[in-house]
């Protein structure tokens, strides 16, 4: 969802943003999609979901803002086209990533589930080496700029980061983030900081509502997004 938002930030696109309560689900979002989110409507109220798919009609839509792959900036030329590809094999690997460490199945499970931390604790170092070597010395993925590479991975980088202090403190230390992850952990602060993210950036008071929400569900129960959290932070 947050990826979807970076993305469009980054190109520039207008668009308007809308908060939904995912407790409370309308009927026309279930029937489009079962109520999930993202999903982007046009003005005449054409509709398209999945975060990969939405994120993809940002960068192909305008070649405005910043150029998320490395062809955009030279189309026809084999090496910056061959960057490209590569990127996209990167994202592979980070994908492969995450599931064969449990990211999604350890989260889901409040990071409670101790064989599943287990497993995303046994796989930091390589989240954290894919880091390194893909920043090369670099501020991003991308180089001097972030492209989509930072986008698809900075958003999950960016829930661990903000486990620190928060309700899930448990986590941050059972999987000892800042000592593993310290790569990982400037990345993302660089992230945050950069001038299109940081308006539109993961706002912590809200998350921390959110994962404390969720300590009150029975374990293996989600908590749903809510726009509780944000009428207090409005007051
Ligand atoms: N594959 C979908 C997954 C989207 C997704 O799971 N979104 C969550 C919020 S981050 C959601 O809508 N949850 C509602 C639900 O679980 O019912 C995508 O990438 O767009």
């Amino acid at each position: 969802m947050q990826r979807v938002r970076y993305v469009f930030e980054a190109k520039q696109i207008p668009y308007q943003h809308v908060e939904v309560d995912l407790r409370e689900k309308a009927k026309w979002h279930l029937d489009v999609n079962g109520g999930f989110i993202p999903l982007l409507e046009t003005p005449d109220g054409r509709i398209v979901y999945e975060s990969a798919v939405v994120a993809e009609f940002a960068w192909n839509y305008t070649d405005k803002g910043i150029p998320v792959w490395p062809h955009q900036a030279k189309p026809g030329d084999l090496d910056a086209n061959m960057g490209t590809a590569a990127m996209r094999l990167e994202i592979v690997k980070f994908d492969k990533m995450m599931n064969d460490f449990s990211f999604w199945g350890a989260l889901l499970s409040r990071f409670q589930n101790e064989e599943k931390v287990a497993a995303l604790k046994a796989g930091l170092p390589q989240f954290e080496e894919f880091a390194k070597t893909n920043l090369n010395g670099k501020n991003f993925f991308g180089g001097d700029a972030p492209m989509y590479l930072d986008f698809h991975c900075c958003p999950i980088f960016e829930r661990l980061v903000l486990l620190e202090n928060s309700p899930w403190q448990h986590a941050w230390d059972a999987l000892d983030v800042a000592n593993t992850c310290p790569t990982i952990c400037e990345l993302v602060k660089r992230w945050r900081e950069h001038p299109v993210m940081k308006p539109i950036a993961v706002n912590k008071a809200c998350n921390d509502k959110h994962l404390e929400h969720w300590l009150t569900k029975e374990p293996g129960v989600k908590a749903q997004l809510s726009l509780d959290y944000l009428t207090p932070l409005d007051a």
